[in-house]
């Protein structure tokens, strides 16, 4: 998977290099690229924001520098020419990249969109400041066939897009194939398939500062073990997440589910 990152803060990105995504990189799996948008910039003072038509305050980023950055980043040359408006249908065959904007006014990112987005063969990420990035650069790339993504991460605001495309490309990255040593561990955790949380998880020593481990995990009785990490995975459900818990299917639930 090819991933571009357009940002005017590179450096927010630099822990792409360690852990996991570092060596999915190293690996040759993933081929990440971060660009500075200011290289777009024209004027001496590399300017990238401007005023927002109709007034109020912060800055909007400019559609022109997008227009050149992205244009040059996507590989789809020049979109500016005459006769062609944002009401014509696409008349590019869809280069088969997905065009990412992290912004708190997005559709939720969740671990179904990751896996979604594993499917990608290119993903590239404009990264705006919150007051955002003129809607036209979204809308003209749309229309040019692309197919453009607005995520949010949650209900709360970031200065920017930096840290939400370093959480996408870790959570996306991790489900390439290859790049997670055991492919079990994409299973069982949190926000599976189940749409549970994942159960308490415990290690030696089986007593610690007087804190005993759940005896059943050291009974060796892996059908109990199996159904004491369901019931406490449906617990930790129901009261952390009344939301997830009721949107499970019913017909995935059992007689002892239904008791817990
Ligand atoms: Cl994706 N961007 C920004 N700037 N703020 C956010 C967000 C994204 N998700 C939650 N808050």
């Amino acid at each position: 998977m090819r991933i571009d990152v357009l940002t005017i803060f590179p450096e927010y990105l630099a822990p792409l290099d360690l852990s996991l995504v570092g060596k999915a990189r190293t690996a040759g799996l993933l081929d990440l690229r971060v660009h500075d948008l200011r290289r777009w910039a024209t004027d001496r003072h590399r300017t990238v924001d401007d005023t927002p038509l109709g007034g109020g305050a912060g800055m909007v980023m400019r559609p022109d520098v997008w227009g050149e950055a992205l244009d040059e980043v996507l590989g789809l040359g020049d979109g500016g020419e005459p006769g062609r408006g944002p009401d014509h249908e696409p008349d590019h065959e869809p280069s088969g990249v997905e065009l990412l904007v992290p912004t708190p006014s997005g559709e939720r990112f969740t671990q179904r969109t990751a896996e979604r987005l594993a499917g990608v063969p290119r993903l590239a990420f404009a990264c705006g400041r919150y007051e955002g990035i003129d809607a036209r650069v979204a809308e003209h790339y749309r229309g040019r066939g692309v197919r453009v993504t607005e995520l949010s991460l949650g209900d709360y605001v970031l200065n920017g897009g930096e840290v939400a495309a370093l959480v996408v490309v870790e959570a996306v990255a991790r489900l390439l194939p290859g790049v997670v040593g055991n492919p079990e561990s994409l299973v069982e955790e949190s926000h599976g398939v189940a749409g549970l949380l994942e159960y308490p998880v415990y290690t030696r020593p089986p007593v610690w500062r007087g804190h005993e481990a759940p005896e059943v995990l050291l009974s060796g009785h892996h059908a109990r073990i199996a159904r004491w990490r369901r019931d406490r995975a449906l617990e930790r459900t129901v009261q952390r997440r009344p939301d997830l818990a009721a949107a499970l299917d019913p017909a995935t639930l059992d007689r002892h589910d239904r008791e817990i």
